[in-house]
């Protein structure tokens, strides 16, 4: 393991998560699901502070893709229109089969999603075999690809502590994880879950962030700043900004952490800093 710089320790990490695949764009017409859209928010949410940004496409019908050809197009419009480090979604939405997810890397991004283990999904089951997490993760050292390690339960935590020991460290030698909490099926959203999590996470981790579903985003968000963690918000995550308030752009959600980060007395880390923290790949 490669340690953290110390002028980084205290900095805070905002990654954007604005569109997901779940929420439809008839009932939210404001989730950005076109590239232009996409950069617009990418471009807005990285002047409030976001450093890193968790990307969901669309095709041109609003539908969940994971289209490898709009996936490049998409990598290189926010590369060219952003400094943010580009983390492709390898988990796409829970009906993409597991070889296409793997194509995902084929779209080079600085950084893929990579969740631990399989967990219930509300309603659907969002599948990661054992066998899916070693092939994407070595796929991902081969590739040069940082993993942000997704962890929706206290297995999956267990689970990353096996893949580094049976395959070693990703790309670059840091750990990033994020703990995904308050999915129904998955580790509520609370800071009791959240406590428990960080305090299972294996000693190669050297950063780790969390995001709360829905109603969770903000205890969640609270108890992550008051343990010196990591902050992911956006859209894919929640919808509203309180009680019958609804998110007009991610932007704002940014923003918000961006203050909370401030109260916490955290300066917010720049994407170059970011791409030095979890040791991105130079382009
Ligand atoms: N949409 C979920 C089924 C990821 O991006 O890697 C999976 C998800 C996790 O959002
Ligand atoms: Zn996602």
């Amino acid at each position: 393991m490669t340690a953290v710089p110390p002028d980084l320790a205290d900095k805070l990490l905002i990654t954007v998560a604005p569109t997901g695949a779940e929420t439809a764009k008839a009932d939210v017409p404001q989730l950005p699901t076109t590239l232009e859209e996409l950069v617009e928010t990418a471009q807005r949410c990285e002047a409030v502070g976001a450093a890193m940004i968790h990307v969901h496409i669309r095709d041109d019908n609003h539908q969940p893709t994971i289209d490898v050809g709009r996936l490049e197009e998409t990598v290189a419009a926010l590369r060219s229109e952003t400094t943010l480090v580009v983390q492709l979604s390898t988990g796409g939405s829970v009906h993409d089969p597991l070889e296409r997810r793997l194509q995902v890397l084929d779209a080079a991004p600085d950084s893929c999603s990579l969740t631990m283990g399989t967990v219930n999904f509300g309603d659907d089951v969002f599948l990661n075999p054992w066998g899916f997490i070693k092939d994407l993760y070595q796929l991902s050292q081969e590739r040069q690809v940082v993993p942000e390690f997704e962890l929706f339960d206290l297995g999956h935590v267990h689970a990353l502590r096996r893949l580094l020991r049976e395959c070693g460290l990703p790309y670059g030698g840091r750990v990033h994880c994020d703990f995904v909490t308050g999915i129904p099926g998955g580790m509520p959203g609370t800071a009791d879950a959240l406590v428990a999590g960080v305090a299972a996470l294996p000693s190669e981790v050297t950063s780790w962030s969390a995001t709360g579903i829905g109603r969770s985003t903000l205890p969640v968000a609270l108890a992550a700043l008051s343990m010196g963690g990591h902050l992911r918000v956006g859209m894919e995550d929640v919808l509203t900004l309180a009680k019958g308030v609804p998110v007009d752009h991610n932007e704002q959600l940014v923003s918000r952490a961006a203050e909370l980060g401030r109260l916490a007395q955290r300066g917010l880390m720049t994407p170059a800093e970011a791409r030095g923290m979890l040791a991105v790949r130079p382009q």
